[in-house]
C-alpha cells in the first residue's frame, strides 16, 4: 500500500459547489444518482488537470457531462478512481452507481444494520456511495432525495431540513432533504428504517426553537430520555461557555446496532452506536450513563469544532478531535466532579496513550504520513490532542482562551483549516508566542521530566531542577525541548501550603505556580523556607508527561492525605500502591506487604468526612495495564499475582471496614446518577469485589442478595462481576444464567454479559472464550460483540491473554485474520495488544511476534491491518 505524506498536500484541482443526490433503496441494492456542479479551483493553478473522483466498491452505470452521456473511451475507470480528462472550467456531471448495502460488512459508506439503511462516511466512506473528490477541503451544499418502500422504511432522513415528501408507485415514497451549510462529504448521512421518533425542543440563546428528534427501534423507545437530556445540557453549555448557538432548525440522533466506532457528528443527523446512546436504569451502568452524556456532548460540540470549521486534510484530524475532546471533558467536569473527571482522563492517557506513544505506531498529534487514515483515530489524536489544547488553555487562562476560540470560529467559519490556524488564532487573540509550543503537534513521544531537589537550610532556599527528555519514536530522533506548563505547590510538615517565592523579597507569593519549561533543563529557587518542603509536582496533571522524582513512601503517604490538589492526592496513592505492587513482582509469596498501605487505605475507607467521589477513585488499585505500561520487560502473570496479593492483603486486613463501608453505602432512595450516588454505588461495589476476592462468606450472601434485588444495572453488574471473579463457581454459573435469561433480548446488556466473562481471569479462560464465540448471541458482523468478547479478552483479561504457552496470542491472530476480510477497520484495532510485543519479557515477546508474523502472512491482507502489522514488526 501507498504512504500518503502531509508534505505532498496540494489544494484540490476542482471544487464541487452543489451535490444533488437521489437514492433508490431496494432490498438487493441501491441506485445512487448524483449530479455534481463542478468548477476548476482558481487557487489550484493546474488548468490542465484531469478531473479525478474517488470511488470504492462501486458499480458505475452511467456518466454524463453537461447532459451528454460519456462513452467508456472518454474516461478511465480503476478500482479507486474515475478520471475524466479535458473537462471544461465549469460543468455538471451526472453519475449513476449501483451499490449493495446489504452486503457491506465493512460498515463504511451505505450499509444495513438490523434492517435499516445507514451511513458512515468519515473518513473516506463517501467514495463507497458515489464517485466524488472524497477529501475534507471540498465543501458542497447537499440536496438529497431518498426513495424507498413505505412500509419497510417509513422514516427517511438526511442532513438539514426536509423540504419535500410524497408517494411513489408500488407503495414507495420519498423525502427530500436540503442542507444549507456547505460541508465536506464525510459529514453526509442517510438513514432509512422503521424507527420510532422521540421529540423535544430547545430554545436557543437568541430565542429560536430547535426541533430535537431521536430515532430508535421501537423496542428502545424507553431508552432515549438520558441522551435527550444530555443533548439539551450540551446545547446550553456550548452557548454559555463558548458562545456557540445551534444553527439548523432540526437536530437528529439515530441509534444503530452495527457501528465501527462510538458515534458520528454528521451535520444535523448524528448517528450513534446503540451502546453509546441508549440507557435506562435497568439496563445501563453508571459508567454507561456518564459515557453517553460525554459522547452526546462530544458529537454535538463538533457542530462548531469540526463541522462549521473543519479539517483541511486528515493530517489535521486532531484539529477537530483534540479540541472537541477538550470541550467535552470541560463539559463533563462542569456536570459532575472536576477532580474525578481529571482522574479518569489521566488514567486513560497514562495507561493507553502513553503506551501508544512509546510503541511502534507512535505518531505526532499532527501525523506526517499514513497508509490508512482509519488507523489514525487514535488516543494520540484524541486524548493527547485534547491535552495539548488544555495546555494552551492553561497558558492563556480562560478569558484569553475564549477570545482565541471566538477568533478561531469567526475567522474560519465555513473553512477547512489546519492545527496551525488554530494555534495562530490563539496567538493573535492573546498576544502570546506559541512558536515553540507548536512542537507538541510535530513531535511524537511522551516527554520525561526528571526532577531533583535540594534544600539549603542556611539560606532557606529550596532548589528544584527539572530536565526534559523526549524519547525517540519511529522516524524521529534528537527532539527539541518542548514548551511545558508545570504546575506545582510546596507543602510544610503540617500539610500547610507554602508561599512560592521565586525571589527573596517577593510579597504575596502564591501557593501554586505554573512554571514554564522551555529548555532541556531548568533550576528554580524558592526562598524563605524554614524547613525542607514536600513538593506537589505537576498538579492537575498540567502537561501530558512522565514525572520521575525519588519520592519516599513517607512523602507519598503525606501527599495522599494532605495535598490540597485532589488530583495529586489520588496520584500519590497510585504511586504508592504501584511502588508496593512492583516491589512484590516475582518475589516469594511470604514477602511482607508494606504495612503503611493498610493504614492509608483504612483511613480512606473509614473516614466518611472525605470527598466520597475521590475516595471511590482512590480505592481503585492501579490496573494491570498501567503496571505493564510502567514496566520495561513485563512478566504479566507475575504482575497479576503481585497485584492480587496486595488486593487480598488489603481485603483481609480491612475486612470489617469493608463490610461497614458496604453497609454504610447500601441502598438508599430512588436511583439517580449524581456524583454522590455514583460514588456510593462505586464504594459498595468495590467493597463487595474486594471481599469476594478473599472468599468471604458474608460477602457472598450480600452479593447474591444484591444481584437478585438490584433495581439498577450498576448494582446488578457489580454483584455479578464480584461473583464471576470469585471462587464461588456455582453462584457464578447461576448468576450468569439468570442474567442472560433476563436480558437476552437486549443487545447492549448481552454485550455486558459477554465482557464480564471475557475480562475475568477466573471465568474467561480460552476454552470459555471460544464457547462464548459459539453462543447464538455472538455475531461476527457486529463490532460491539467482537469487542465485548475478543477485545475484552485481549485488552482486559491480561493474565489469560499473556498465557505462557502463547495460546492467547495465537487466538488473537486467528480472530484478526478471520475479521480482516469482513471488517478491516475493526480487525486493525484488534491487533493493538500484539503491537506492544517489545514491552514484554523475552518468552512472551517472541510468541507475540510470531503471532504478528502469522497475520502478516495472510493472503489478501487489508491495507488497515497491513499498516499496523508491518509497522509493528519493523
Ligand atoms: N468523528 C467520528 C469518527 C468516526 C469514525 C472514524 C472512522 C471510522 C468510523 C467512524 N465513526 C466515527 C467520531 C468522533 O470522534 O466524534
Ligand atoms: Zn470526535
Amino acid at each position: 500500500p501507498q504512504t500518503i505524506y502531509l508534505s505532498d498536500y496540494t489544494v484540490p484541482a476542482y471544487l464541487v459547489d452543489h451535490v444533488d443526490l437521489r437514492f433508490e433503496l431496494f432490498e438487493d441494492g441501491a441506485r445512487v444518482h448524483s449530479t455534481l456542479s463542478i468548477r476548476r479551483n482558481p487557487e489550484s493553478g493546474r488548468s490542465d488537470a484531469a478531473l479525478a473522483l474517488d470511488g470504492d466498491s462501486l458499480s458505475l452505470q452511467a456518466v454524463s457531462l453537461d447532459g451528454r452521456e460519456l462513452q467508456e473511451s472518454e474516461y478511465e475507470l480503476s478500482d479507486e478512481q474515475l478520471v475524466i480528462a479535458g473537462v471544461p472550467d465549469a460543468f455538471k456531471l451526472d453519475v449513476v452507481t449501483w451499490i449493495e448495502p446489504q452486503n457491506n460488512t465493512r460498515l463504511e459508506g451505505l450499509y444495513k444494520s438490523s434492517g435499516m439503511f445507514c451511513t458512515q462516511c468519515e473518513a473516506e466512506g463517501f467514495r463507497c456511495i458515489t464517485f466524488f473528490p472524497d477529501r475534507p477541503d471540498v465543501m458542497s451544499r447537499f440536496r438529497t432525495r431518498i426513495e424507498a418502500d413505505r412500509s419497510a422504511y417509513p422514516v427517511l432522513l438526511s442532513n438539514g431540513n426536509d423540504v419535500d415528501r410524497g408517494d411513489l408507485e408500488g407503495d414507495r415514497h420519498f423525502v427530500t432533504w436540503e442542507d444549507p451549510f456547505p460541508k465536506p462529504c464525510y459529514l453526509f448521512a442517510l438513514v432509512a428504517g422503521d424507527l420510532v421518533e422521540k421529540r423535544d425542543t430547545f430554545r436557543t440563546c437568541s430565542g429560536r426553537d430547535i426541533d430535537l428528534r431521536m430515532y430508535v427501534e421501537p423496542r428502545n423507545a424507553e431508552k432515549c430520555e438520558h441522551a435527550m437530556d444530555s443533548l439539551k445540557r450540551s446545547m446550553r453549555w456550548d452557548e454559555e461557555v463558548y458562545g456557540r448557538e445551534y444553527d439548523l432548525d432540526i437536530f437528529m440522533i439515530v441509534a444503530v446496532d452495527d457501528f465501527n466506532m462510538g458515534a458520528m457528528e454528521n451535520k444535523g443527523l448524528n448517528i450513534f452506536n446503540s451502546s453509546c446512546v441508549l440507557a435506562s436504569q435497568e439496563t445501563a451502568t453508571d459508567a454507561a450513563f456518564q459515557r453517553i452524556e460525554a459522547i452526546v456532548a462530544h458529537e454535538y460540540f463538533h457542530n462548531w469544532s469540526g463541522n462549521r470549521v473543519t479539517c483541511r486534510d486528515w493530517f489535521q484530524l486532531s484539529l477537530k478531535e483534540g479540541f472537541t475532546v477538550f470541550r467535552d471533558s470541560q463539559f463533563s467536569a462542569d456536570m459532575g466532579s472536576p477532580t474525578v473527571k481529571r482522574i479518569e482522563d489521566v488514567t486513560l492517557l497514562r495507561t493507553a496513550q502513553f503506551a501508544e506513544d512509546a510503541g511502534p505506531m507512535a505518531h505526532p498529534v499532527r501525523p506526517a504520513s499514513y497508509m490508512e487514515i482509519s488507523n489514525f483515530y487514535t488516543l494520540t489524536i484524541y486524548e493527547k490532542g485534547a491535552e495539548v489544547v488544555r495546555m494552551i488553555h492553561n497558558l492563556l487562562g480562560s478569558e484569553m482562551f475564549r477570545k482565541g476560540s471566538d477568533l478561531y470560529f469567526e475567522r474560519h467559519d465555513g473553512q477547512a483549516v489546519t492545527t496551525d490556524d488554530f494555534v495562530r488564532a490563539m496567538e493573535d487573540a492573546s498576544g502570546r508566542d506559541l512558536g515553540q509550543f507548536r512542537l507538541w503537534y510535530e513531535q511524537a513521544g511522551t516527554p520525561v521530566l526528571s526532577v531533583s531537589d535540594e534544600f539549603d537550610e542556611d539560606a532557606g532556599i529550596y532548589r528544584l531542577t527539572i530536565r526534559q527528555d523526549i524519547p525517540d519514536t519511529p522516524g524521529q530522533t534528537d527532539k527539541k525541548p518542548q514548551h511545558i506548563p508545570f504546575a506545582l505547590g510546596l507543602l510544610g510538615s503540617h500539610g500547610e501550603s507554602l508561599p512560592l517565592r521565586l525571589a527573596p523579597d517577593e510579597q504575596d507569593a502564591p501557593d501554586e505556580r505554573v512554571l514554564e519549561l522551555t529548555d532541556s533543563e531548568h533550576t528554580f529557587e524558592f526562598h524563605g523556607l524554614d524547613e525542607r518542603p514536600v513538593p506537589s509536582l505537576l498538579r492537575h496533571f498540567s502537561a501530558p508527561v512522565r514525572v520521575q522524582y525519588p519520592w519516599t513512601r513517607e512523602q507519598l503517604l503525606f501527599l495522599m492525605s494532605h495535598d490540597p490538589d485532589g488530583f495529586n492526592r489520588w496520584d500519590a496513592g497510585q504511586r504508592l500502591t504501584v511502588d508496593v505492587i512492583r516491589s512484590l513482582v516475582g518475589k516469594p509469596k511470604d514477602t511482607p506487604v508494606e504495612p503503611r498501605l493498610v493504614t492509608a487505605y483504612r483511613h480512606l475507607i473509614s473516614d466518611s468526612e472525605l470527598d466520597q467521589a475521590l475516595v471511590a477513585k482512590m480505592l481503585q488499585l492501579p490496573s494491570e495495564a498501567y503496571l505493564i505500561e510502567l514496566s520495561e520487560s513485563a512478566d504479566v502473570p507475575a504482575i497479576h499475582e503481585a497485584r492480587e496479593r496486595v488486593l487480598k492483603h488489603l481485603a483481609i486486613a480491612l475486612r470489617d471496614e469493608l463490610v461497614a463501608c458496604y453497609r454504610r453505602n447500601g441502598d438508599s432512595d430512588a436511583y439517580e446518577v449524581t456524583p454522590e450516588a455514583v460514588a456510593r454505588r462505586s464504594l459498595r461495589n468495590t467493597a463487595l469485589a474486594w471481599l469476594l476476592a478473599i472468599n468471604d462468606e458474608e460477602a457472598r450472601e450480600l452479593a447474591v442478595r444484591q444481584f437478585r434485588n438490584a433495581d439498577n444495572m450498576t448494582d446488578r453488574m457489580g454483584a455479578l462481576r464480584a461473583l464471576v471473579n470469585s471462587d464461588y463457581e456455582d453462584d457464578r454459573t447461576e448468576a450468569l444464567e439468570t442474567f442472560y435469561e433476563q436480558f437476552q433480548d437486549d443487545p447492549q446488556v448481552v454485550e455486558l454479559w459477554f465482557s464480564v466473562q471475557a475480562s475475568s481471569d477466573r471465568a474467561g479462560q480460552l476454552p470459555h472464550i471460544r464457547r462464548l464465540m459459539a453462543h447464538p448471541a455472538f455475531d461476527w458482523k457486529n463490532p460491539n460483540k467482537v469487542r465485548s468478547v475478543v477485545g475484552a479478552f485481549a485488552g482486559q483479561n491480561l493474565a489469560a491473554f499473556h498465557h505462557s504457552d502463547g495460546s492467547g496470542y495465537e487466538f488473537l491472530a486467528e480472530q484478526v485474520c478471520r475479521l480482516d476480510d469482513s471488517n478491516p477497520q475493526i480487525a486493525a484495532r484488534l491487533v493493538t495488544p500484539l503491537t506492544r510485543w517489545r514491552k514484554f519479557a523475552p518468552a512472551y515477546s517472541a510468541s507475540m511476534r510470531a503471532a504478528l508474523e502469522r497475520i502478516r502472512d495472510k493472503e489478501g491482507l487489508s491495507r488497515d491491518v497491513y499498516e499496523v502489522v508491518h509497522k509493528s514488526l519493523a
